[in-house]
């Protein structure tokens, strides 16, 4: 077919509407179709191949991981990374940098006041204190902010998805005290994987890729008045920290991990076997 021909029959499919129509939305699957039909022609699609893929999409809706692979093929980070110029272009950059927010976080967490304990004293990784301030683009403190953070366990999952563990383990909202500090203790988390027998897995195979992440560190950071962040932090000594799928690693997102063994130093904090310690300030930029 020509190019000519494949838009005369885009128009007929879009040509067949009989009443009112959501013209964002009909104008989006208008497009896809055309884009759609040029794939096919230029690229001869096979019929064998347009029903695997179809029977492809179906799986991924079933496994429950839609959510998985967007960020796998990098669409995730490309939303953020159109976010970031639209705030540029309005003058409204600057802050924490923004990163995806992934499929597995889960709202109802514990609220706590200034700190909290994230994990329920199952896992026996290491420990990690996190602490920092939630401050302005000035510098000032932001008190009574709210911090969401959600992380996987030493073995990589996550609560809620993974029913073995307790509900909300490693979920909590932290609400900043007047000088906008939060802390809080954790267990250090691993990596995330994707289900090695699942769809997406299953096409970043067929793409000659991976489907593991760098261990990582989920927040919403939110406060009336200021732009709320997503964003993670990655855990520096992870040999994935630069070779995420879901391309979520930024500049800014990489803190100093310090190690602690020293048997004066856990005395200090409480607790009888090594720890870690990060500290991370978040800025957030006026609404
Ligand atoms: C995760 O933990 C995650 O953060 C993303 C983006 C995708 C899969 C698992
Ligand atoms: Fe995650």
């Amino acid at each position: 077919m020509n190019k000519n021909q494949i838009q005369e029959f885009a128009k007929r499919i879009s040509g067949t509407q009989i009443g009112p129509a959501n013209e964002r939305v009909k104008a989006i699957v208008d497009r896809i179709l055309l884009d759609l039909f040029v794939l096919i022609d230029e690229m001869d699609v096979t019929p064998e191949e347009f029903w695997s893929a179809c029977s492809y999409v179906t799986e991924l809706g079933k496994s429950n991981e839609v959510g998985l692979l967007v960020p796998g093929l990098g669409v995730e980070h490309f939303l953020d990374l159109r976010q970031d110029e639209k705030e540029r272009a309005a003058g409204m950059d600057g802050g924490t940098p923004r990163t995806i927010e992934g499929p597995l976080y889960v709202a109802g967490a514990p609220v706590c006041q200034g700190e909290a304990r994230l994990d329920d004293d199952t896992d026996d990784g290491e420990i990690l204190f996190m602490d920092g301030r939630v401050l302005d683009t000035r510098g000032n403190p932001v008190a009574g902010a709210q911090v969401e953070v959600w992380h996987a366990n030493s073995r990589g999952n996550y609560s809620y998805f993974d029913q073995s563990q307790s509900a909300f383990n490693l979920r909590r909202t932290i609400v900043t005290d007047a000088e906008g500090r939060y802390r809080f203790r954790s267990i250090m988390p691993s990596g995330y994987s994707c289900p090695p027998n699942g769809p997406t897995q299953k096409l970043l195979t067929l793409l000659g890729r991976h489907g593991h992440r760098p261990a990582h560190i989920h927040f919403f950071v939110s406060a009336p008045g200021y732009r709320t962040l997503t964003t993670q932090i990655n855990i520096k000594d992870d040999p994935y920290v630069h070779d995420d799928f879901a391309f979520a690693t930024r500049d800014g997102l990489i803190p100093e991990v310090e190690h602690h063994t020293d048997p004066t130093a856990l005395h200090d904090m409480g607790v009888n076997r090594p720890f870690a310690t990060i500290t991370f300030d978040f800025v957030l930029p006026s609404a």
